[in-house]
């Protein structure tokens, strides 16, 4: 599969929902661009999450290019589009590897939000660029949790090192680069427990996880990603302010946008976080992960109205 069909697939549903509705607006002489039609798109708009901000300013672009005027759909969908790529734009944003040495990856987030899957999903990416892996399992609080990523671990053949229950998660993490350093490894993936934003001490634990890896090998860890879960739309703003003041993230992996047809959340993101997102989990499965492209997000949502399906005219 290409990295636009699982955009495509992860974005199923938001699409769906967002094409059926803007459709709906037009018959096929197109309509008549007054308040009354802008009132309806802004609902539309809202209902993938998108935020109130953006989906303003997207309903101020088609008021000052169409108001008064009837229009047709694909004019409308182009306008729209323009003005959505503008709003999700970001520099590229790649992992930043070491230049030498075992390049370190920190991944953190409330509990539950996708990190031990997201782990696995890049441990199989970077595998595939002829990279070998080893895995930190820095969430010794729960004991499922550790073998959770050594079920991973053992299907994707990527070394794991893990510590007693209860143990100091950073120093499991010092293991893991220890190992990554002593195996000449090219990665090292931290996994952490889930903790909510609110709880100080696990905070300043992820603080303390954080600071050790950088003891170990100066200037690592190379990547802090937050992995956020789409199918709690907006609260993840909230998150990555919060994890960002603890461990400086440097990106966000947006787990679960398959799960919803909130998928405008990406949006709210963009605007309102200064973080690049630089992944999309797309689902359950190990190559279920795909590098977010602001371009083809955008022409993923509006699939449908870009390139009408057969007989239904456009
Ligand atoms: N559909 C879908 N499910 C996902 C995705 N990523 C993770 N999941 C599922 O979400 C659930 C939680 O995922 P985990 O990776 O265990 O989450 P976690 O953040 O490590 O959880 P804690 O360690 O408990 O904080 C699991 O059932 C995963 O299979 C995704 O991109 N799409
Ligand atoms: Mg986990």
């Amino acid at each position: 599969m290409g990295l636009f069909d699982k955009i495509k697939q992860g974005l199923a549903k938001t699409k769906n929902l967002l094409n059926t509705d803007i459709r709906d607006l037009f018959k096929s002489e197109g309509r008549l661009i007054d308040d009354a039609f802008l009132e309806e798109l802004f609902e539309i708009l809202i209902k993938t999450d998108m935020g109130v901000t953006a989906a303003q300013q997207e309903i101020e672009h088609v008021r000052v290019e169409f108001r008064g005027r009837i229009v047709e759909m694909k004019d409308v969908v182009a306008n729209l589009t323009k003005k959505l790529r503008e709003l999700v734009a970001q520099p590229e944003a790649p992992i930043r590897f070491a230049p030498s040495g075992p390049t370190v990856i920190m991944v953190a987030g409330v509990n539950g939000a996708g990190k031990t899957t997201t782990i696995a999903k890049l441990t199989k990416m970077f595998q595939s660029q002829g990279k070998k892996v080893v895995l930190g399992a820095a969430d010794t609080f729960r004991a499922a949790a550790v073998e959770q990523l050594t079920i991973w671990a053992g299907r994707l053949g990527a070394e794991i090192v893990t510590g007693e229950a209860k143990s100091d998660p950073a120093a499991v993490a010092h293991r893991a680069v220890s190992q990554a350093i002593e195996t000449g490894a090219g990665v090292c993936i931290v996994d952490t427990a889930g903790r909510l934003q609110t709880q100080q001490n696990l905070m300043k634990e992820l603080t303390k996880i954080h600071s050790v890896i950088g003891k170990r090998v100066p200037g690592a860890p190379h990547e802090v990603l937050l992995v956020l879960d789409a199918t709690t739309g907006q609260n993840g703003i909230s998150q990555a302010r919060s994890f960002t003041e603890a461990v400086q993230c440097t990106g966000i992996v947006l787990a679960k946008i398959d799960g919803t047809a909130k998928g405008g959340v990406i949006v709210a993101i963009r605007q309102q976080v200064g973080l690049p997102v630089k992944y999309l989990g797309v689902g359950e499965k190990a190559e279920d992960l795909t590098p977010f492209d602001p371009d083809q997000f955008v022409e993923a949502m509006f699939e449908d109205l870009i390139k009408p399906k057969e007989g239904k005219g456009a």
